[in-house]
């Protein structure tokens, strides 16, 4: 007997059941796109003893399932294979690293290499009989929290480097350790970042991008056309600094630190995230794990829980402050049925269905056009928190312009959706953009984590139309503002706007007339993903 299961997505990666989290070690080897994931075997929870399951694509969309690659067996990994990452060695040689709960119940790095490199598939791997390679023992390090190795890169040295996530006594930080063979790690003098207020950083990344194109750049370039970017996860959300590396001292210097700066992958669920330099296409992808809002007990009885976002192009934004994302181009392969219209006016306090697409299966793109700038609300400037705006203005209360944007998986009466929206302040002589995903109406069950997100987005509504993309898959919406420069991604469980009962408008609860300049939206296949 099968459950009706409406929150199953059709377009974004999931295992056919269980529990999955981080997405670990991404790559691209011989003509094949290659993701590993935190899966539990077991059930719909996770476990710690958790292991290395393995799928294969040739364009990021359509997915096969493979034997899971690695899972606990020594005495290095017998309590749980934990997230880690893919390093490409000279000569096309992957090999990955990841930390293993040991017997003692610390963590520890291994090396994993593939049995058979003329396998494209990379079906079977092998431990190092010298694992593990990096353990806590020296240095005062915490042994329940060490772990999560990077991609490693090469310095004009010849020495690798990893990055190791930990955390030191006041906060977290990542350890440097450098290798000459890959097999014995040193550990660095000093930590290579460490930031206080935060807890544990997991799964850092390190990575180069160029400074005048929107191409990728392979993890071991540092020149002066490239700046970097440090990720880790910390309070439950992926940051990001951009800054200077100098492969000559190891030294690192953020323009600005975290928690001086709210530089975020995505302003909603999106966490653990991985990325890696896609060299048939010369781009940096990433990815990450979009948990469940719902409760535990709800993903028991549907048997699953974890999805991975739709893997994001990833570049340095134009202000040179911030990365911008966008879908792979991939993705669009799926489009069909397309809707389009043009210089439509969108009245101040109307609500618009979009009709002809598939609404709990869409991708949608749309810009506005605001004539009315003017006439924008005033920001007060105690207002620094986007998310703290959003659920405090959601979407109905009514402002100036804005907010105007989507509603999507809503049902016919409107009593449920989630709102993907803008609203634009004035600020002395400029104007603020704010972004928001309000979940507030998304469904009528309760038990259910509704949080509101925001973001603000840097866009001049004075030269440039206001932009909204929203990949729409039964249970996610992931949004991007700005043409990538604001992304939140959200979790929902309607009970009415399901599958062909879902609807998708565009509202404008503002007191001022916006114009839809274009709207371009699809119905989107189902992946293959078996
Ligand atoms: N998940 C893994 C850890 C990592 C955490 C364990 C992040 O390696 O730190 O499943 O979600």
């Amino acid at each position: 007997t099968s459950i009706k299961q409406p929150y199953r997505t059709l377009y974004h990666f999931q295992p056919p059941r269980n529990w999955m989290n981080d997405p670990n070690a991404p790559m691209y080897y011989k003509g094949y796109y290659h993701l590993f994931y935190q899966y539990n075997p077991y059930g719909a929870v996770w476990r710690p003893d958790i292991i290395w399951a393995h799928s294969v694509s040739t364009d990021l969309v359509n997915w096969v399932h493979l034997d899971h690659a690695i899972y606990p067996t020594e005495t290095f990994d017998i309590n749980g294979c934990w997230s880690g990452s893919a390093t490409i060695l000279p000569g096309n040689k992957p090999v990955i690293l990841y930390t293993g709960g040991d017997s003692k119940n610390h963590q520890v790095q291994n090396l994993a290499l593939p049995v058979n490199l003329s396998d494209p598939l990379l079906q079977s791997w092998v431990k190092l009989p010298q694992n593990p390679l990096i353990t806590p023992i020296n240095g005062g390090i915490d042994p329940e929290n060490f772990r999560d190795p990077t991609t490693a890169w090469q310095g004009p040295d010849g020495e690798w480097r990893v990055l190791v996530g930990t955390q030191g006594e006041h906060g977290g930080m990542a350890i440097l350790y450098r290798s000459r063979d890959f097999v014995n790690w040193t550990e660095s003098q000093y930590p290579f970042r460490s930031r206080e207020k935060t807890s544990i950083w997991e799964c850092p990344d390190f990575y180069p991008v160029s400074l005048n194109t929107t191409n990728g750049v392979d993890t071991s370039v540092n020149n002066p056309s490239v700046k970097h970017v440090l990720k880790v996860n910390f309070n439950s959300h992926d940051y990001y600094t951009l800054g200077s590396y100098s492969s000559y001292t190891d030294e690192y210097i953020p323009d600005t630190d975290f928690m001086d700066s709210d530089l975020r992958y995505d302003y909603g669920k999106f966490y653990a995230s991985k990325s890696f330099f896609d060299p048939a296409k010369n781009r940096r992808i990433l990815w990450a794990w979009v948990n469940e809002s719902d409760s535990e007990s709800e993903d028991i009885k549907r048997g699953w829980s974890g999805l991975q976002s739709i893997p994001r192009s990833a570049w340095l934004g134009k202000t040179g402050r911030q990365l911008v994302q966008w879908p792979v181009e991939e993705i669009e392969k799926l489009r069909i049925n397309e809707v389009n219209f043009k210089g439509e006016n969108l009245r101040s306090e109307t609500v618009f269905e979009v009709s002809g697409v598939t609404a709990s299966q869409a991708d949608i793109e749309v810009s506005f056009e605001l004539p009315k700038l003017a006439y924008a609300e005033l920001m007060d400037p105690s207002w620094v928190d986007p998310q703290l705006l959003c659920s405090d203005k959601g979407a109905s209360v009514k402002g100036g312009v804005g907010p105007f944007g989507l509603l999507v998986l809503a049902s016919e009466d409107l009593k449920e959706h989630t709102a993907i929206f803008f609203r634009v302040f004035k600020n002395k002589d400029r104007y603020v953009v704010l972004m928001c995903s309000d979940q507030s109406r998304s469904s009528l069950s309760e038990e259910i984590d509704k949080t509101t997100y925001g973001a603000f987005v840097d866009v001049d509504p004075r030269h440039e139309n206001i932009s909204l993309r929203s990949l729409i898959d039964h249970s996610i919406v992931e949004s991007f503002g700005g043409e990538g420069r604001a992304c939140i991604t959200a979790r929902v469980y309607p009970k009415l706007a399901i599958d062909e009962e879902a609807r998708l408008y565009a509202f404008n609860n503002g007191t001022e007339n916006v114009i839809i300049s274009r709207l371009r939206a699809w119905s989107m296949k189902s992946a293959l993903i078996y």
